[in-house]
Parts: structure tokens; C-alpha cells; sequence
């Protein structure tokens, strides 16, 4: 069954997805998610421009094959733009099998090993009072796994707020800039907020109990000192895991967190490759990994960390933003379905104008994540619906020390 189409549609439903279209020649449709956040012409452009042309006339059901070709074939490996096309493309050829065999993907990849899938969101509050009323009410909607971020302000200079990169509490949605934001940039203290974060965790603890998962993220922040310190200082609070402590091109500074602390560590979702996550998997320095389906070969690649990860006992926390679209989400869910080493599943729930794009059979119910009777990935998209909504250009956002240097974000 040879492929005879492979088609791109970037739409805007509140925020930017690059859809992924694969057509056989029977007339068979699959859908996989290519965006990657802040580039997504050049992802679409490496699509159309390259790998349509080279890629029609593949047999659509050699998914690994045609993984192979894009990722050792084209010569140049790995990287964001092309693990993120390579990703679109492998997942809409896995929604195209399951809709072929009139299966879900989960069945593909081996079967349910469990019934249903624990979910995490986020909550996000401006000070101590404000997060733990939005953490107490999305306890009592029976979500009891909670990634919580906060603003803090500078002690010394009042008007100076320092934000953690959130999503709004309503839509879910990030909220991106513009490139006037970009020129005046928020501003960063890593050791005001390394302060009010333990303070912060010790109050949630403190009045949600013992039972509840708390889960955060530094967001590649801290130095490694900073993060050795403050992974020990938070261990009488358990957390679940401290998301992203480093930032990931300093791989090695893991080791130094791992000696200092027993505080679970998380990482993974700006790595591309199971060669990026190597070091953390055998060393053992982490406990989850987080990669991103849409950003790291789709499916066929999660499934090979997925393995190396089983073989160290990490466990998979698969990242789950609201900046991939909800073919990318379901395609999380089957893998969490279908692999043994499962952690918890990153969610946040469709809204708004993405229900007029997407219909998924993915439903949400006290704290887990479930699929409902599908096939393939289990997401209509409404293409119609999708060109009704253009690109409009949107950037992350970018923050700066308090003596105007680049910060990572
Ligand atoms: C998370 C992430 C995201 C990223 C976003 C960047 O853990 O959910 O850190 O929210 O910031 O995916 O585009
Ligand atoms: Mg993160």
C-alpha cells in the first residue's frame, strides 16, 4: 500500500500545531503531530519541501523502515526540526495502521498493560494563598498528582516579579509573545526563587497532606550547585520528581544532583534522540523520562527509549504540554498503554476552538486518562475547521538576570 501523499496544515486554534497528513493509494488517511513550538515553518518546510517528494511511493507500512531512512538516510542526525518532522510523519503512519487493521495503536504496539492512565496537571498561582486554593480545587475534582509553579516577588526591588513558565489556568493555554515582549524581557533571580520555592513546597505539603503527588519544574534554571542544593533541601517535602533542574546540554550535572540527593529527578523533554537521553538512563540519574513524542521521532522513537529505559528502571513521564495538539496527546496515551515502565502522564485538557479541530477519543475522570473505542490514534481532525483557523506567528518567551543578561527559560 504505497504512500501517494504527504501533506502539511499549520492551524491556529489558540496556539500553533503543525499537522501532518499521509495519504495511501486505497484512499486511507493518517494524521501525526509535527509542532514544535516557535518553528514551525521550519518544520513544515522540511516536510513539503523534502521529505513529501522523497518519501511518496514508500510502502506505508514499513513504518520502522521509513523511520530508518529519514533519521540515518538523510546523512544529517537528530536535532529539534527534524526528530519533529520525523516525528509527524511516524505518527500519522501509525494512526494509518491502526485505521487499516481497524485497531487502536496500543494493540499495534503490544496490548494494555494497564486499565487506565494517571494523570498530572498543572496549576499555577501568583503567590502562596492563590496556589493553594487552585491546588485544594483541583484536589477536590479528584486530581491528585499536581505540577505547581508560582510568581515571586524581588524582596529588594518590589515592582520585579519573577514568573515560571505556566499555562493559563483557564484555556491551558501558554501564553506566547509577542516580538515587542521579546525586546523588554521579564526578569530572573534563581536564588530569590530557589528560597520561596521551599517555602512555597513546605505550605503545600503542609496543608494538602501527605498524599498528594507533588510534582515541579525548575525549567532548566539553576546552575548545577544551585540544583544540587536545592534537590536536598526539598526531600523531607517528597516530591514526586523535580522536573528539568538543569538545563539539558549539561547532561553531567546530574551526577552531582544524584550524590546530593534522594529528591526523584525528571528529564528528557528537550532531548531528540535515545542517544541524547543515553548518559541520564545508564547512570542512573534519573527516575523519569520526559521526552516528547512530537519532538522526538514520534512514536517509534519513544518506544526505543521506552526499552532502554525499562532495562535501568526509569520510568516514562511523557511530556504532555498544552503546545502540542491532541493527536500528539493520544499518541502519548497509547504508549503509556502499552509499555511496563509507565510513570505518570503530563496532561492538559482540550478547550475551546481545538475541540472544533480535534475530537479525540481520549477522556479524562478523576485523576486518569482513558480511550475510549478507536482506531489508529483515536483523533478526528476537522480539516475544514483547522484552515479556519490561520498560523499566526507567536514566539516562547525569553528572560533576562537582573543585570540584563540572557537567562535560560
Ligand atoms: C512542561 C514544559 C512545557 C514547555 C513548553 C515549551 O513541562 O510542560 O516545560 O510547558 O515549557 O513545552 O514549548
Ligand atoms: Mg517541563
Amino acid at each position: 500500500m504505497k504512500i501517494v501523499e504527504i501533506s502539511t496544515l499549520l492551524t491556529c486554534p489558540g496556539r500553533n500545531y503543525l499537522i501532518v497528513k499521509v495519504r495511501t493509494e486505497d484512499g486511507l488517511v493518517g494524521y501525526g503531530d509535527a509542532t514544535l513550538n516557535g518553528r514551525e515553518l521550519a518544520v513544515q518546510a522540511l516536510i513539503d519541501r523534502h521529505l513529501a517528494p522523497w518519501l511518496t511511493g514508500c510502502e506505508a507500512e514499513r513504518i520502522e523502515d521509513i523511520w530508518q531512512m529519514v533519521f540515518r538516510q538523510t546523512y544529517w542526525r537528530g536535532g529539534p526540526v527534524q526528530m519533529t518532522a520525523l516525528a509527524g510523519v511516524d505518527m500519522a503512519l501509525w494512526d494509518l495502521k491502526g485505521k487499516l487493521y481497524r485497531t487502536p495503536v496500543f494493540q499495534l504496539l503490544g496490548g494494555k498493560c494497564r486499565d487506565r492512565v494517571r494523570a498530572y496537571f498543572h496549576v499555577h498561582g501568583r503567590g502562596d494563598d492563590e496556589l493553594l486554593e487552585r491546588c485544594r480545587a483541583k484536589s477536590d475534582e479528584g486530581c491528585h498528582a499536581l505540577r505547581y509553579s508560582f510568581e515571586t516577588a524581588d524582596p529588594f526591588e518590589r515592582a520585579t516579579v519573577y514568573r515560571q513558565p505556566h499555562q493559563d489556568r483557564i484555556s491551558e493555554k501558554r501564553i506566547e509573545v509577542t516580538a515587542e515582549t521579546l525586546r523588554n524581557p521579564p526578569r530572573w533571580d534563581s536564588r530569590i526563587y530557589s528560597e520561596d520555592l521551599l517555602r512555597i513546597t513546605a505550605v503545600l505539603r503542609r496543608e494538602l497532606g501527605a498524599h498528594v503527588e507533588l510534582i515541579h519544574d525548575a525549567h532548566e534554571r539553576l546552575s548545577a550547585g544551585q540544583a544540587a542544593d536545592l534537590a536536598r533541601k526539598l526531600e523531607p517535602f517528597n516530591l514526586l520528581f523535580l522536573e528539568d533542574p538543569v538545563e539539558p546540554l549539561h547532561k553531567d550535572s546530574l551526577a552531582l544532583i544524584r550524590s546530593s540527593s534522594t529528591t526523584p529527578i525528571a528529564m528528557g523533554e528537550l532531548y531528540n534522540t535515545v542517544q541524547d537521553c543515553l548518559p541520564a538512563i545508564q547512570n542512573h540519574w534519573i527516575d523519569f523520562l520526559r521526552v516528547d513524542v512530537s519532538h522526538f521521532g514520534g512514536i517509534t522513537g519513544v518506544r526505543k527509549a521506552a526499552s532502554l529505559a525499562e532495562a535501568f528502571g526509569v520510568r516514562l513521564a511523557l511530556h504532555g504540554p498544552s503546545d502540542i495538539s491532541p493527536l500528539a496527546h493520544a499518541a502519548n496515551l497509547h504508549i503509556d498503554y502499552s509499555i511496563p515502565n509507565f510513570g505518570i502522564q503530563e496532561a492538559v485538557l482540550p478547550v475551546g476552538e481545538l475541540l472544533q479541530v480535534f475530537q479525540t477519543a481520549a477522556a479524562y475522570r478523576g485523576g486518569f486518562l482513558s480511550l475510549g473505542e478507536c482506531e489508529g490514534l483515536g483523533v478526528e481532525v476537522d480539516e475544514r475547521a483547522a484552515r479556519s483557523f490561520p498560523y499566526r506567528p507567536a514566539y516562547l518567551p525569553l528572560i533576562r538576570d537582573n543585570e540584563g543578561a540572557v537567562h535560560d527559560w
